[in-house]
């Protein structure tokens, strides 16, 4: 195993940063130098290089190359982003704040607009968030990566939700800043400033956002950014856009991406709720010491290296032998398991079945503006009585079940799903929350006692109830995203720190992949797309049809068919037929081990 003596020194943290590394690739695309070997380390070595990756946003500021998180620029205009929240909070009629996003963007922006509501509620106030995201509601809980290329889709949406409104917020998340999706609502709110002020939220710098056209418009992503610059200078457009580093798997900014979103966001919007409602004023210190309690939460996290690396390692065993992971949550945290879940089909290529979650009260607990969706299938069932009828009586111990709840659930519900699971497996493990100094009652400790590892985070007391509930939320999405990143690494789908066999069911995959088949192949680009396209519609030989159609049709066809990049890859370094490749892979079915096998 690489990296049995794995550890992270400065200059692999940084290395990142230099303007000779992958410069032709936006810091969300470029690999992470601390996660090169992640295909072959042990889990406890993975979950320690996410924590070294994940720790990579909070570093401080070097040189001029990238604006951090903590970088005065950007406490700045959180604190400008702030202020015009809370004049929003003092004054909400005919006024709303819209958070936007495609894929885990959207599944945040949905996320924090819901927290925001619901403290609203509790201090009687009405409520001034709303969301949108790509694809409608079925795209929280489902990969619809198609939606993001469609600009006009994001204006409408956008109109639709603040018809009748005269000041509208809306703040348009984009980790990579290329989403035409958000691009489409970020223009819409440029051409009416009379009612919108645009905030765009990203990881990375301006100068590299998407340039790439979009078909049917006149602009690119690139293009509303330079915009938005300009305006930005007279606080009519607003733009946060610190560096985070790369992504421990490249590209998968539902990691750090999502991370930081719900970091930013959280923070903007607690001080704005602080300022308006408790006198608090908003200031550059108040932001920064939110910023310092996030990162905190990552080192409570993280203190628990071994307790995620053996959920790691329950996990891989479960996806290797084909079996699957639920997770089972109670509150908000369970939140965070759905949208984990949803994101490794997209992801990993996952099936729906691999990785699910269940909340306890379903869709009440959801709460989402198109109400419950049991209707368009089994993937969108997400009730514990779901789980009881749909999954539970097939588990046996090959598969993994994780309970997530916190002090504040109801520990009694919690000891009855966990015997109901118990009866079926005893694969079953825990995530428990907890405050500092709060002793385990005799019913806690019968719940450890059927689990067969429990992860006891315990939380400072001094925390007021919402932020509490924003820390295990963000410490929940850190242990889930290294449990489902971490099995499927040891599942075999990872080639390097690269996802090889992802789906190229968008403008932003097909790039992706087309890259990846250059890098490892060492081919020209044209010979790349030229292979992908046979791999995709799986012909040895182009037809006009094929080459005369644009990317959106390539896309459509990439919905229906599997293994394209694998296959596509065997190809170029092989030379053989789709067929041969085909059997190639079937032989050795763990892609990395396929390529490798090349390779050498
Ligand atoms: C990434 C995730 C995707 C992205 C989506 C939006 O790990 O699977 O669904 O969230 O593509 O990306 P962006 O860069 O616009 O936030």
């Amino acid at each position: 195993m690489a990296g049995s003596d794995w550890t992270c020194d400065v200059s692999t943290m940084r290395e990142w940063e230099s303007p000779d590394y992958e410069p032709s690739l936006p810091v969300s695309e470029k690999s992470n130098p601390l996660t090169r070997d992640i295909d072959r380390a042990s889990p406890n070595h993975i979950v320690r290089m996410l924590q070294a990756c994940d720790s990579q946003m909070f570093q401080e500021e070097e040189g001029t190359t990238y604006q951090r998180l903590l970088s005065d620029n950007v406490v700045i205009t959180m604190m400008e982003v702030a202020e015009r929240v809370e004049l929003i909070l003092k004054d909400p009629q005919d006024s709303l704040v819209v958070l936007s996003g495609c894929g885990t963007s959207g599944r945040l922006a949905f996320l924090i607009a819901s927290t925001f509501n619901r403290a609203l509620r509790q201090l009687k106030q009405s409520s001034v968030y709303s969301y949108t995201i790509a694809g409608g509601d079925r795209a929280l809980l489902s990969s619809q990566e198609a939606p993001e290329d469609d600009p006009i889709l994001g204006m409408l949406s956008l109109k639709k939700v603040c018809e009748g409104k005269k000041r509208v917020l809306f703040i348009g998340i984009s980790c990579g800043l290329s989403a035409p999706f958000v691009a489409g609502q970020l223009d819409l709110c440029l051409q009416h400033p009379e009612v919108y002020t645009p905030v765009l939220i990203g990881f990375n710098p301006a100068h590299q956002a998407r340039d790439e056209p979009i078909p049917g418009c006149t602009f690119t992503f690139h293009n509303v950014v330079e915009r938005m610059q300009e305006l930005s200078k007279s606080q009519m457009a607003f733009l946060i856009n610190p560096s985070v580093g790369p992504e421990a798997i490249s590209g998968s900014s539902r990691m750090k991406g999502g991370s930081a979103t719900k970091i930013l966001l959280e923070v903007i919007m607690s001080v704005a709720h602080a300022a308006a409602f408790s006198k608090t004023p908003i200031t550059s210190k108040g932001i920064l010491q939110h910023l310092k309690a996030s990162e905190k939460t990552l080192d409570i996290t993280y203190s628990q290296t071994e307790g995620i690396s053996g959920l790691v390692e329950a996990a891989g065993k479960s996806l290797r032998c084909g079996r699957r992971v639920c997770y089972l949550g109670w509150g908000s945290p369970a939140v965070l398991g759905l949208i984990d879940a949803s994101e490794c089909n997209p992801t990993f290529g996952a099936a729906f079945e691999d990785i699910r979650g269940f909340v306890n009260g379903g869709y009440r607990e959801l709460n989402n503006s198109e109400g419950p969706l049991n209707s368009l299938g089994p993937e969108f069932c997400i009730a514990h009585e779901d789980f009881v009828h749909q999954v539970l009586p097939s588990l046996n111990d090959q598969d993994t079940v994780l309970l997530i709840y916190t002090h504040s659930d109801d520990v009694s519900e919690v000891m009855k799903m966990a015997r109901r699971v118990r009866e079926k497996t005893s694969n079953l493990h825990a995530v428990y929350h907890h405050v500092d100094g709060d002793t385990a009652t005799a019913l806690q400790e019968d719940i450890n006692k059927l689990c067969l590892s429990t992860l006891k985070v315990s939380w400072p007391s001094s925390a007021s109830a919402s932020s509490l509930h924003m820390q295990w939320e963000l410490s929940t999405k850190l242990v889930l995203n290294a449990v489902s990143t971490g099995a499927h690494v040891l599942k075999g789908k990872i080639y390097q720190n690269y996802m090889i066999d992802l789906q190229v069911t968008n403008s932003k995959l097909y790039r992706r992949a087309t890259r990846l088949l250059q890098k490892l192949s060492g081919r020209p680009e044209a010979q790349c797309e030229e292979t992908l396209l046979k791999a995709l519609y799986r012909v040895d030989k182009l037809t006009p049809d094929i080459t005369s159609s644009d990317m959106t049709a390539h896309i459509l066809t990439a919905r229906n068919t599997t293994k394209v990049v694998p296959l596509a890859l065997v190809c170029l370094l092989t030379g053989c037929s789709l067929e041969e490749a085909k059997s190639h892979l079937e032989q050795q079915p763990i892609v990395r081990e396929a390529v490798e096998a090349f390779l050498t």
